[in-house]
């Protein structure tokens, strides 16, 4: 099929790579992977079973559709919600056209034609569609994009509409974004209005527009925007940000896109400053977890190793869209490095977004909670994850994400088949030359490193074959047909594995799973003396409900039992869904530190005394699941 055709089926991915010169992988479609029962698969059927029609249902009770039912005239009612809403409903529209890119989801083809039909009605004839900039707002238009949010809508609009036309060919929602573009681009430009919205969105989605129509004035467009400074908070354009600042969802949001500009145009001075920012996030302003944001006020980015644990902004969107910036960055590049941080966004800060029946949301995913105690106030008073909220930004955007997982296991490229996501599954992928190659995948990972991965291309063919092996990874093996490779092993790497490839062909991978006690940097002040727990790509926590001999404040790990050896991994299939829980050595103060005086001189303290006790660590992403209790990531150890 060629690309841009009329129907938009054409293999495209989550991205969709095929016009790009600068990309070195090429995405795959979402529908060429299957996955079956391994981590990611049940919670894709949760996610279309019960999270997409449930937000669907709460997205309708706060008047999300009926916002645009009341412009076309077949609702009488007042406009709800706060004046990005209509963001919601399109980003819930490409959470089904993502799904819908992997089974055809019969059940909600209605929903999605009458919300489409809804949405079409309520367009202008000039092609601009906003809810809230009409009416007695009509003369606002454009007058105030700092906070307006008029564009990201905009974006959100289109990145639904190609996410539905490439899912079933359909033109209605595309012919709509197309009007919206269209018209913003009579608006904006050199020499027309040359101010952007303050929240980045359109960038990413009028190149993903250009990608799938071809026309070529809205990568101009999305280029323009992204030489623009941003509206909010007047900052710099992306190429010539000094360091990560400002709003951390906005900023994801325009890296990603400058990454995707690079990528189609080869704009270098994007690509280096985009590398430069690259190395501020991972090595002074992310979470362990993956989370991204230490500030709830202004949902920014705070200073270097400002991360602070219970007050941790970290909201699931500011994950997702460094996981959009990470996976653009490893198809441009194909460094390892890439998809080791898009790794440890989806297993950790983005997945403890959604609660595990998947219809109640984190928007903040702090590293230390603790319920009725001082910092109570700052996670917007809940330690509970919600079934909405008023601005339910996160929740869609965690449902369009999952459906996007398929499409981010493997690629391709001249050389071979990547594969960067280990899950149970059965693709398809095509070699350049139009070879088909079936790839199955067996593994029980993350809660185990054997991963079994055999071949069946249509045809004896020479091709590489890539695994990420992961940097914590130290000791992996890999076996070929049974017989031991001897290539070293580099962990943050790519296996390489080139040969000629026969039908049955299989690879062992052995990703070794000790268990491994982190520690921050020292001036990461909450985590200062502690060390994390994290075994494979999980980060665990300790939680109060598997902890009951202490308060979680007082529990320490002693300094010499930071050993693999004196710690149990056991899997528990009947809790949390399936889980490995982590049990070890503890400490815990008699009296409790809970008696202590808030300020005292040293020499006046008495000697605290440590009894042993035991902790038992569970995943990050699943706390929060069993009712409000305390939990902390970073865990205290004592010398003594
Ligand atoms: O402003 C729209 C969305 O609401 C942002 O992306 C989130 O951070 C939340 O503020
Ligand atoms: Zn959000």
């Amino acid at each position: 099929m060629s690309i841009g055709a009329d129907d938009g089926r054409g293999g495209a991915g989550v991205v969709d790579t095929r016009r790009g010169a600068f990309f070195a992988l090429q995405s795959v479609p979402v529908g060429s992977v299957a996955l079956w029962d391994g981590f990611w698969g049940p919670r894709l059927k949760t996610n279309v079973e019960a999270s997409i029609p449930a937000l669907l249902a709460e997205i309708e009770e706060h008047g999300g559709v009926d916002n645009f039912r009341r412009l076309t005239g077949s609702k009488q009612c007042e406009r709800r919600g706060p004046l990005y809403t209509d963001s919601d409903l399109y980003k819930w529209i490409e959470a089904v056209g993502i799904a819908m890119q992997s089974a055809p989801l019969p059940e909600m083809k209605q929903a999605l034609a009458d919300v489409t039909g809804e949405i079409a009605a309520a367009q202008g004839e000039d092609g601009y569609l906003s809810t809230y900039y009409v009416e007695d707002r009509a003369d606002l238009r454009f007058t105030q994009l700092e906070h307006s949010h008029e564009m990201y809508c905009a974006g959100h609009l289109m990145q639904a509409a190609v996410a539905i036309h490439r899912a079933t060919g359909a033109k209605e929602l595309l012919n709509v974004a197309r009007g919206f573009a269209d018209y913003l681009d009579e608006v904006f430009g050199p020499g027309k209005n040359e101010t952007t919205d303050g929240h980045p969105e359109i960038e990413l989605a009028l190149i993903e527009l250009y990608r799938a129509t071809g026309k070529k004035q809205y990568l101009a467009l999305a280029g323009f925007f992204l030489s623009r400074p941003q509206s909010l908070g007047n900052l710099p354009p992306i190429a010539h940000r000094p360091e990560l600042i400002g709003h951390c969802v906005r900023s994801g949001y325009i890296c990603a896109a400058g990454a995707d500009y690079y990528a189609e145009t080869g704009d270098d001075g994007m690509l280096s400053n985009l590398s430069l920012l690259w190395d501020d996030l991972v090595n002074r302003k992310m979470y362990i977890t993956g989370g991204v944001g230490a500030h709830h006020l202004g949902e920014e980015f705070g200073e270097a190793y400002e991360l602070p644990a219970s007050r941790a902004y970290a909201e699931t969107c500011a994950q997702i869209a460094h996981a959009m910036w990470a996976w653009r960055m490893l198809l441009i590049s194909g460094d390892a490095k890439f998809g080791d941080v898009l790794e440890r966004i989806l297993y950790n800060g983005f997945l403890s977004g959604v609660s595990l029946e998947g219809t109640e949301y984190f928007y903040s995913n702090p590293l230390a909670a603790n319920p009725g105690g001082a910092t109570h106030r700052s996670s917007q008073g809940k330690w509970l994850r919600q079934s909405w909220w008023s601005t339910t930004c996160c929740p869609p955007n965690v449902q369009r994400t999952l459906a996007s997982i398929p499409g981010m296991i493997m690629t391709t490229s001249p050389e071979g088949i990547q594969i960067h996501i280990y899950d149970a599954c059965w693709a398809r992928m095509a070699l350049q030359d139009g070879t088909a190659v079936d790839v199955r995948v067996e593994t029980r990972y993350p809660w185990d490193g054997e991963i079994t991965i055999t071949l069946e291309p249509e045809r004896e063919s020479e091709f590489a074959l890539m695994m990420r092996i992961p940097a914590w990874a130290k000791g992996a093996t890999a076996e070929i047909n049974g017989e031991p490779e001897q290539q070293e092993i580099e962990p943050g790497s790519y296996l390489y594995l080139d040969r000629v490839w026969r039908e049955g062909d299989t690879v062992k991978l052995h990703l070794p799973m000790a268990v491994r006690f982190t520690r921050p940097h020292p001036y990461v002040a909450d985590g200062r003396g502690c060390v994390a727990i994290e075994r494979g790509p999980i980060v665990y926590c300790i939680e109060s409900t598997d902890n009951i001999s202490a308060p979680i404040a007082d529990l320490h790990i002693p300094a010499e039992k930071l050993t693999p050896d004196a710690w149990v991994v056991e899997h528990r299939p009947e809790l949390l869904g399936g889980v490995c829980v982590v049990r070890g050595p503890a400490l815990k103060p008699v009296p409790s530190f809970a008696g202590f005086r808030l300020y005292e001189d040293v020499t006046d303290s008495e000697f605290e005394k440590w009894t042993e006790t035991e902790i038992t660590a569970i995943p990050y992403y699943a706390w929060a699941n069993r009712g409000e209790g305390q939990m902390r990531v970073w865990i205290p150890v004592t010398e003594c």
